[in-house]
């Protein structure tokens, strides 16, 4: 097996030469700034799995419950700042004549740290919208409301801005998403479990066109066949693999 540095090598080349690039982020992207990935160990909230209150039926059966683990959520990010492999793929996208950067993180830690082609496929933890889907939607930042509060237009419960398990993916996300791994040379799949579907698919399409899939991940989930893999940290690997670039342009 290629050693770390081997591949983190490899990994330059394939950029330097790449005209198109896309990537596809996790929570595991987010961990070095201290927020709390939803598989590895530790993942339970006041005893309950934070899969089962990602759901609408958890939203409806338990609005106050499910209202106060993202409330909960919003607090903690609220004192996280974006790690060294955040700001690696914002300067990544600067060196890439057309970069893509698909996630589905809902913590804007990815727009904090400079990037601007995302694709927020799981939707946005500080944008409030309407349950009732009257159109309301905006972002809010408050924090330490015990419950939903209402719609300012219709007085319905708002819910956070995210996707749950059994809900599309907001208009076009997923399309430009597919567009971009699917035409792209260089795929990187980075601080995720690649279980929760489509997302997870964008890296089997991009093998699937050809592209060249690399993975950044201490404990690597992809299934995809030949895909490269970076064991370690994404705060650690990918600034390594953007001092390579410097280093050659
Ligand atoms: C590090 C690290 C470090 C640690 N550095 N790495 C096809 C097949 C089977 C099922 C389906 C399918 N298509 C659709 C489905 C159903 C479902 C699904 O996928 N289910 C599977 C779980 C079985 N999908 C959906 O329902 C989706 N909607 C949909 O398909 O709509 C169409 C439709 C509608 C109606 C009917 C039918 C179809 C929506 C999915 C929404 C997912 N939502 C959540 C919650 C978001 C809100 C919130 O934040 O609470 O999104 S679930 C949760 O999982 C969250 C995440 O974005 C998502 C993925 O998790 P992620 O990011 O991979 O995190 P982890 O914790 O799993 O992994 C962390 C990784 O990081 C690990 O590998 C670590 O090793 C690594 N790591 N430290 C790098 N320092
Ligand atoms: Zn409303």
């Amino acid at each position: 097996m290629a050693d770390l540095e081997d591949m983190v090598r490899e990994l330059v080349i394939a950029l330097d030469g790449a005209r198109k690039v896309a990537c596809l982020t996790g929570a595991g992207c987010s961990a070095e700034s201290g927020v709390p990935t939803f598989r590895d160990a530790g993942g339970l909230w006041r005893g309950r799995d934070p899969m089962s209150l990602a759901t609408p039926g958890a939203f409806a059966a338990e609005p106050e419950l499910v209202w106060q683990f993202y409330d909960f959520r919003r607090a903690t990010l609220e004192g996280c700042l974006p790690n060294p492999g955040h700001r690696a793929l914002a300067e990544l996208e600067g060196r890439v004549p057309e970069f893509l950067l698909a996630t589905q993180n809902v913590d804007r830690l990815h727009q904090a740290a400079g990037s601007k082609r995302i694709v927020e496929l799981h939707g946005d933890i500080w944008t409030l919208r309407c349950s009732a889907r009257c159109g309301h939607e905006a972002e809010d930042r408050r924090t330490g409301i015990p419950g939903p509060p209402p719609c300012p237009d219709c007085g319905e419960p708002l819910r956070p801005g995210v996707v749950w398990f059994g809900e599309g993916l907001p208009p076009g996300a997923m399309e430009g998403a597919q567009r971009a791994a699917g035409t792209c040379q260089v795929f990187l799949v980075v601080g995720t479990s690649s279980v929760v579907y489509p997302a997870a698919g964008l890296a089997d399409l991009a093998a699937a066109r050809g592209a060249r899939v690399f993975e950044i991940n201490p404990r690597p989930a992809s299934r995809v066949a030949g895909i490269r893999v970076l064991a370690g940290p994404a705060g650690e690997i990918l600034p390594r693999v953007l001092a390579g670039l410097r280093a050659r342009q």
